[in-house]
């Protein structure tokens, strides 16, 4: 493996606008000349739009001279034919941001695009048509792609780097080796659609990992093969395997982990500063082109984490700062000039690159706002009319919320008990049915919380005509592997000392759509809780203000006594907080969410416990690893 000796061509052969691969140079070739490209991976999805600048301009001061960008078609088509590219979403202004800054584009639109992002990408819609299999040849999911892809690739194609944008190469699907199908009409069915939407000259590539499986799965003739590995991997032979599939053609990782994701209860991940460098290093004395994996991770605001299933089910936390080069709140980290380091030696010694080296600007302060106390509003069970407008739906037993066209967060399942219960009876969910948590009241009063691929039964009393309720939580979509349609809800019905239950009320949940109409701000009854049961009332609202101090600066907030629950700040969502469980032991505020000159609503869904005097501590650090084992946890 030796880097390509390459000459530019003569000007005057030179072809205008031109990014295509040099088979007889090993390389690729941007207007007739040798090009190599050092990318970052960022995601729009997960970085508040006023936010975009701030990071895209750090990735090109770190010497990146492309990034990578996912685009998540579940965040852009919520229902079938209905389409939402506006302000977070819209991902053109994006494409034309890194356009302004100079920064070139390699474009993943999937349809599978993994990233710990829910459902991986695909719209939990799709699980409900008949005969639907993802990914594959059914008609139905075919037509639903490609009836997406007329309508994302058309906002493409004027920006591919041949029509004089800054899109230099797309990837179609993502590492599809990985699927156990290995269907190659597959790809060449997205072949074909990416061609007859893009055109015959854009540069269209696949991604997989070094696995000779998944080489021999993912790759198609007409798409260039690229690989990804991490630090630990040998470069040499990681190289020599993606030779084996591209013997010609440049040396490529499409995904080189700087860091890791985080699931709840388990320690934040972290990857050397100094390993990943010599790696870096390693690949671009080769000559190859490399993308870092993430360079910017942000955040899983409102119900969009994933989650992976290895042995158990493994939800993906709320930061996905993934200890990428710049930090979740955008701030340089020393990984980021670790890095930075090596790519300026790299780009000296090759005479460019000098435009990149005026110094990062600073990371912006971060401000400590302390303590706002709190206040409870309501019990969730108490607001079921102004949660569930609608009505619920009535089922002899329970329905997912696919069946009920719920996307995320949560729905109430209410039912009676059918007989006294004196004796303490065994509530009970057939395994695996819980998808993912379940809160359960009787009479309104909190009596344990259900688990997917944990606690599943309950010991309970009652009395014939109590009431019962259970608040199923999506914990987020399986977003890797064999588990494709990972429905949510109560998937089995519920049994008392194995009898099952029945007559069952089911109440999806517009939580989002009331708080954004400025409730429980604006809820119109005195929102003191209705129910007067002497225990814990179990999931509820509470609310409280604070102004800044003239600035809105971003800030991290942390649950001092808090169990499990949700935050909204001027009703953005800023996703789930679980302090009881960790590693994460705070939320990122961006400073874009927040008011200056008049008071900031908070609104915290608590759903399992809140102290005793409710307060939220603002602080100006983030607190990333405070894990306690799902056994401390729970005894917590
Ligand atoms: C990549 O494969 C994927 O293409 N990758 C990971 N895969 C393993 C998932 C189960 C642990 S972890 C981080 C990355 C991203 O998910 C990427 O989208």
């Amino acid at each position: 493996l030796q880097p390509p000796s390459t000459a530019p061509l003569p000007q005057a052969s030179r072809p205008a606008r031109s990014f295509q691969l040099d088979y007889e140079q090993d390389c690729f070739r941007k207007d007739g000349a040798p090009f190599r490209y050092i990318s970052g991976s960022i995601h729009y999805a997960r970085v508040p739009r006023p936010a975009w600048r701030d990071r895209l301009l750090k990735m090109y001061m770190s010497g990146l001279s492309a990034l990578q960008v996912y685009v998540p078609w579940n965040y852009h088509e919520p229902l079938p034919g209905v389409y939402d590219f506006a302000g977070d979403r819209d991902v053109e202004a994006f494409l034309d941001l890194t356009a302004e800054l100079g920064l070139l584009v390699i474009l993943r639109p999937g349809p599978y695009i993994c990233a710990e992002w829910e459902m991986r990408g695909w719209p939990f819609w799709l699980a409900r048509r008949p005969r639907c299999h993802l990914p594959s040849l059914s008609p139905a999911y075919l037509a639903a792609v490609d009836s997406w892809l007329h309508v994302l690739l058309p906002k493409i194609k004027p920006r591919l780097y041949q029509h004089g944008g800054n899109i230099i190469s797309v990837q179609v699907e993502n590492e599809y080796g990985s699927y156990y199908a290995c269907d190659y009409e597959y790809l060449r069915h997205l072949l074909g659609s990416f061609r007859a939407l893009l055109g015959s000259e854009v540069l269209l590539f696949t991604t997989d990992g070094t696995r000779a499986e998944e080489l021999r799965c993912g790759t198609l003739q007409g798409l260039y093969a690229t690989i990804d590995f991490g630090p630990g991997s040998n470069v040499t032979e990681s190289f020599g395997v993606q030779r084996r599939v591209e013997p010609k053609g440049p040396l490529v990782n499409s995904e080189y982990y700087t860091g890791w994701l985080d699931y709840w209860g388990e320690a934040h991940a972290s990857t050397s500063s100094v390993q990943v460098a010599r790696g870096l290093e390693d690949m671009l004395q080769l000559g190859a082109s490399v993308n870092m994996y993430m360079f910017h991770g942000g955040t899983n605001f409102a119900y969009w984490s994933g989650a992976d299933f290895k042995d158990q089910y493994k939800p993906v936390t709320t930061s996905y700062d993934y200890d990428a080069p710049l930090s979740e709140a955008g701030d340089p980290t020393e990984k980021l000039f670790a890095i930075r380091t090596v790519i300026s030696k790299v780009l000296s010694l090759a005479g460019g690159g000098g435009q990149h080296w005026a110094p990062l600007p600073p990371a912006p302060p971060k401000y400590a706002y302390g303590w706002v106390a709190l206040r409870k509003y309501a019990n969730l069970l108490d607001v079921l009319d102004v949660l569930c407008p609608s009505g619920p739906i009535q089922s002899p037993f329970p329905l997912t919320f696919e069946a009920i066209k719920q996307a995320h967060g949560f729905v109430v399942y209410r039912t009676q008990l059918p007989r006294d219960v004196l004796d303490p009876a065994t509530l009970g969910a057939p395994p695996h049915s819980i998808c993912d948590r379940g809160y359960v009241m009787l009479q309104q009063e909190y009596r344990g919380t259900l688990e997917r691929d944990g606690q599943t039964t309950l010991r309970v009393t009652g009395r014939a005509g109590d009431t019962l309720d259970v608040l199923l939580e999506n914990m987020g979509r399986i977003s890797f592997g064999a588990n494709i349609s990972d429905f949510k809800g109560l998937l089995g019905n519920l049994s008392l000392d194995s009898s099952p239950l029945s007559n069952w009320l089911i109440y999806p949940l517009a939580i989002d759509t009331a708080i954004q109409q400025g409730r429980p701000h604006g809820w119109p009854h005195a929102a003191l809780p209705k129910s007067s049961s002497p225990g814990r009332a179990g999931p509820a609202f509470y609310t409280g203000t604070f102004e800044t101090p003239g600035i809105a600066w971003d800030t991290f907030v942390k649950f001092p006594g808090w169990s499990k629950g949700q935050l909204w700040i001027n009703g953005f969502n800023l996703g789930r907080y679980w302090p009881r469980r960790g590693p994460q032991q705070t939320l990122f505020v961006p400073g874009s969410v927040l008011h200056v000159g008049c008071p900031n609503n908070i609104t915290v869904l608590e759903l399992e416990g809140a102290p005793p005097i409710p307060f939220l501590l603002f602080l100006d650090r983030p607190l990333f690893n405070g894990t306690l084992s799902r056994s401390t946890a729970a005894t917590e």
